[in-house]
């Protein structure tokens, strides 16, 4: 029998206890393994009942995902699980931690399911483009009825103990060791002679209009089509037999373990996973960081601050003056207001937090003894050398002195202070507390476990934390202004703002450049564009000026009730500011332009090469350690589709040879812009993709 099952027996109970670290996911071993363990327990004489149990701090993670994309291997999960429901004996699941996918199929093929309060279930394979393949759309609707079972498989959430047992898949609830508990449950029910009770041989609940709720989840969904094809599967139960439905399931299962989405979505996970592990960090010790000071109590201070007090550190903030100190503080007691009402945290916490854990001060030295200080002031070099040159002069050694900012030259900021091994970039994305992005910006001379307290910061603030080196916006930033200026490019020649957002968000984007412009404020751009007007263009790039008479003119977007569209009608209902065509019609006709149309796809694919020529060039350079990196950011910063996996995986997808072409293609009208990526280049040249980049690390 594989080493991943342990089979021992109690009295008549036959136990397969489930070891495969970290999570117990389905691996072929451990597939095998009980399907020998059922084989052992009905061939052991006086054995009335099966208990299976999960070692560790799972019952199942699921299917072993690192399988997926490779010839499946025997036993497969739908057959075992089958197997295990047609046992004579009585088959009980003892679940504890996380029973997800196929782990709760398996569960679900047991005859009867205890699980300790804390445990938690769910079907979260549309998260990575699938859905349940293993019985889970025939078997869960039998148990909670269609809705629910609906609810839990296109939402693909994680469900409490509670709540499982109140929708009918877990029938006992109880506190204790997860074997103890199931031996005695398994016991007791041998000893009133329970039935074995196959949810395949339970009857099917009253059928839903099943178009109304595909159309439905796939409107829901913005793109994504996995959840959309729950409802089909879960339709196909109705349509015959249980094995006919199995099947259905299967072939529904199969032909989107083929689609883009599922590389994309599956790419995402092991992403999220690996863009923290540095092996240059491997082995380096963070410093131990409680309690955090905050330079500034804007909107980002006020949320970075927010941020270190949910992850339980002591914060000190400090504003210039006791009014600006006060706003500060109502800025996070609002915050942390929203948190309590989302059930975040609860009442004490909310007050622990708010009356003791936060500092409002006004005074430098009272900084004296924080572990790490995050400046988030105004983004004007001066500005930041001066609060640099105070934080150097109170900070305790050792203590690690950060910027937000999301641009300026970190370099230059630490060569300001004595001590610029102890600097770095901590560059959070609005709203702080909530986006889950955070750029550690490591500095040549930042020192290792400087860098690494960063990426351990991120993990204690529940981000997803992106190295990324120094230049003029770091890894998203500078990829933003990218493609935004090829979309400025395409409205000059002939586009308009709105036919360019409707094409994103056609693409999967929740929000278009512009909404989202809109959105963030227009001011920001305006700065940035002053900026690097003042420090000179280069003579070949072409110059767009519309949106500048947009901000001249006071609109910067939602925040004045109108910038590329009108918010009248309030933010949901947006519409286009005729305005912003008349500006444009003007700009075109200064610079002799005559436009022409762009269709949806040319829209798209313009954008698209942009954003990767420009990732490209950024992991050429090192500012990015991989392209995985670039993909993570512009998933959890940028809005970036998740089911596409990132621009670079979605480039990979597409095909590099191709859109290396139309980039050659494009830079027959614009050299400056157009010059194709050394790295893409040298990709296509030796046939390779950004995956086999990221393999190398
Ligand atoms: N397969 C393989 N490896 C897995 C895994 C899995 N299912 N789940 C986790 N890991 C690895 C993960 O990559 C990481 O590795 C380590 O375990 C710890 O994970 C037929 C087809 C379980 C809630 O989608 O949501 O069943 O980085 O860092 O934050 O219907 O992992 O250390 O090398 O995430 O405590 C459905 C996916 C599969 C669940 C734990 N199941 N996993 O979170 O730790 S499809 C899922 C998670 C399926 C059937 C279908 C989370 C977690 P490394 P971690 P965590």
């Amino acid at each position: 029998m594989s080493d991943k099952i342990a089979y021992s027996r109690h009295g008549d109970i036959a136990v397969l206890s489930v070891r495969n670290p970290p999570v117990n996911a389905l691996s072929q071993a451990v597939r095998q393994g009980l399907w020998d363990g059922m084989d052992r327990a009905e061939a052991d004489t006086g054995v009335r009942a099966v208990l299976i149990v999960g070692e560790g701090r799972a019952f199942f993670a699921g299917a072993d995902i690192t399988e997926f994309g490779k010839p499946p291997l025997d036993p497969f999960l739908p057959e075992l699980i089958n197997r295990i429901e047609a046992s004579p004996l009585l088959v009980v699941a003892s679940m504890h931690g996380v029973s997800l996918g196929g782990g709760l199929e398996v569960a679900l093929g047991c005859h009867y399911r205890i699980a300790v309060p804390s445990a938690r279930v769910g079907l979260p394979e549309v998260h990575l483009g699938l859905l349940p393949g293993a019985g889970g759309t025939q078997r869960l609707p039998r148990l909670t009825g269609v809705e629910a079972a609906l609810d839990v498989m296109t939402t693909g959430r994680q469900i409490g103990a509670a709540q499982a047992h109140k929708i009918g898949i877990v029938d006992v609830v109880q506190d204790g060791d997860p074997t103890q508990n199931g031996i005695a449950y398994a016991e007791k029910l041998v000893a009133e002679d329970a039935p074995r009770r196959p949810v395949s041989e339970m009857p099917l609940p009253t059928p839903i209009d099943w178009d109304a709720a595909f159309d439905a989840t796939l409107t829901r969904s913005k793109g994504q089509i996995s959840p959309a094809w729950c409802v089909r599967a879960v339709q196909a139960a109705y349509d015959g037999d249980f094995a006919a439905g199995l099947k259905a399931e299967r072939q529904i299962f199969f032909d989107l373990m083929q689609t883009d989405q599922r590389k994309g979505m599956i790419h995402a996970f092991f992403s999220e996973r690996a863009v923290g592990n540095l092996p240059e960090l491997k082995g380096v010790e963070p410093r131990s960081i409680a309690h955090v000071g905050v330079i500034g109590g804007g909107t980002m201070g006020a949320g970075i601050a927010t941020a270190a007090l949910l992850a339980g550190l002591r914060v000190h903030l400090l504003e210039m003056t006791p009014e600006a100190g006060e706003a500060a503080h109502g800025r996070i007691a609002g915050n942390l207001a929203g948190a309590l009402k989302r059930g975040k945290i609860n009442a004490d916490q909310h007050s622990t937090m708010l009356d003791q854990a936060l500092q409002v001060v006004t005074n430098y030295d009272a900084l004296s003894d924080v572990d790490l200080v995050i400046e988030a002031v105004f983004e004007e070099m001066a500005v930041k050398k001066a609060v640099f040159a105070e934080l150097d002069r109170v900070c305790k050694p050792g203590a690690i002195l950060a910027s937000n900012t999301s641009y300026l030259n970190i370099n230059e900021i630490a060569a300001s202070t004595s001590r610029p091994g102890d600097v770095l970039g901590l560059h959070f994305f609005s709203p702080a507390h909530v986006m889950k992005l955070l750029e550690v910006v490591v500095a040549d001379q930042t020192a290792p476990d400087v860098a690494a307290t960063g990426f351990a910061l991120g993990k204690a603030l529940g981000k997803i934390s992106v190295r990324a080196g120094v230049c003029d916006g770091f890894i998203g930033n500078r990829i933003l202004s990218t493609y935004r200026t090829c979309a400025d490019h395409m409205i000059l020649d002939g586009a308009s703002p709105f036919e360019i957002d409707a094409a994103l968000e056609a693409f999967g984007f929740a929000m278009g450049p512009f909404a989202v412009a809109d959105l963030a404020g227009l001011d920001i751009g305006w700065a940035g564009r002053k900026r690097k007007r003042a420090e000179g263009l280069d003579p070949r790039a072409r110059d767009v000026t519309y949106a500048d008479k947009l901000c001249e003119a006071g609109h910067f977007g939602q925040k004045t009730g109108k910038g590329y569209y009108d918010y009248a009608g309030g933010p949901k209902a947006r519409v286009p500011n005729p305005d912003v065509l008349a500006l444009i019609e003007t700009e075109r006709a200064a610079q002799g332009i005559t436009p022409r149309t762009f269709t949806a796809d040319e829209i798209t694919r313009r954008y698209m090469a942009a954003m990767v020529n420009e990732a490209a060039k950024v992991v050429g350079e090192g500012i990015a350690r991989r392209p995985l990196d670039v993909d993570m950011t512009l998933l959890f910063g940028y809005g970036f589709p998740r089911y596409r996996g990132g621009p670079l995986k979605w480039a990979d997808i597409d095909g590099l040879t191709g859109l290396l072409s139309d980039i050659r293609g494009y830079a027959q009208t614009d050299p400056y812009f157009w010059a194709p990526a050394p790295l893409l280049c040298q990709l296509v040249a030796d046939g390779q993709t950004f995956d086999d980049a990221n393999k190398k690390g």
